[in-house]
């Protein structure tokens, strides 16, 4: 069985300058009102198919989804328990484990909040063409301290068979640790959603650090994705992304939310984790109680 990090954080909530003011101070932070997204930032998702966010979280907020965290992993046996549809840890083999867990909003009353979010759902929704928003899935991934490993170059729509169409989807990306370039930040390669699916490019692809300067035509600019504790990020579901590993003394923990329209449809011939639990007919709205409805056009 694979080893479970703790949580092992000591944060400092303020930086202080020489002559003592307080600089930035994280529960000030935490607490003001920040826009989720502002026009720019729509812009900029639109031109490179990803874009940091603003805060989601409070700091008590994010404590409570850490110690939601920990319970789940560590009552995975549970079976008298509502449980996630997977846990499982990737890369056990190579001593460079990365943990995910696929809904775990199923398993736990915090991480249900956190994906019925109105705010967040309010700003996926500028993001995506559509009068609904319903949760595909979600996903968990954490990288240990010290020895948390890596998740490989990938788009996200070539694995998510059972959805048509496949250049649409938008996925929320929120921080439960401050994760910089010490601990396993994403990395993204700017306008990749406008491609198709090139997802056998990215599988010759033998390290995150192998992209090449040039693919079809396209320069390719890599740029990494470091996200505050309690801060959302978005990106396409084309667009091309991996992480790092997590050479640092923190863990880094995060948990997307991959959402779709009332345009996205069962495509029957197509494989998921998550098909058993589609009821709706071939070519139908993919609906149901796994895919909650988070948002409406008022
Ligand atoms: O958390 C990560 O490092 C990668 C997550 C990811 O691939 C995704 O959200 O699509």
């Amino acid at each position: 069985m694979a080893h479970y990090p703790g949580n092992g954080l000591s944060e400092g909530s303020a930086l202080l300058s020489d002559s003592g003011r307080i600089l930035f101070n994280h529960e000030q932070t935490l607490t003001m009102e920040n826009p989720i997204l502002t026009d720019e930032q729509i812009a900029a998702f639109q031109q490179n198919g990803f874009v940091k966010g603003g805060r989601v979280l409070t700091a008590d907020e994010v404590d409570e989804l850490r110690k939601e965290l920990d319970r789940v992993v560590h009552s995975r046996d549970d079976e008298s328990i509502r449980q996630p549809v997977r846990i499982s840890v990737w890369g056990e083999q190579s001593r460079k484990p990365v943990w995910q867990i696929v809904n775990i909003w199923e398993a736990s009353e915090a991480f249900e909040r956190l994906v019925r979010n109105e705010k967040l759902a309010d700003a996926v929704s500028k993001l995506m063409d559509g009068n609904e928003l319903r949760v595909w899935h979600d996903q968990i991934q954490i990288k240990p301290a010290e020895y948390g490993g890596v998740n490989s170059w990938h788009q996200d729509s070539p694995y998510w068979g059972t959805v048509h169409p496949t250049d649409r989807q938008v996925s929320a990306w929120i921080a439960l640790d401050e994760v910089g370039e010490d601990n396993g930040c994403m990395r993204m390669v700017c306008g990749s959603h406008r491609w198709g699916s090139q997802i056998e490019f990215l599988h010759t692809l033998k390290s995150l650090d192998g992209m090449p300067s040039e693919h079809n035509g396209h320069p390719l600019e890599v740029r990494l994705c470091p996200v505050s504790k309690g801060e959302v990020h978005f990106h396409h579901s084309l667009t091309w992304h991996g992480s790092h590993e997590n050479r640092s003394s923190r863990p880094r923990r995060a948990l997307a939310i991959h959402y779709m329209t009332e345009n996205h449809v069962f495509n029957a011939e197509g494989d998921h984790l998550m098909k058993p639990f589609i009821h709706v007919k071939d070519r139908e709205t993919i609906t149901g109680d796994h895919f909650p409805l988070v948002w409406r056009r008022g």
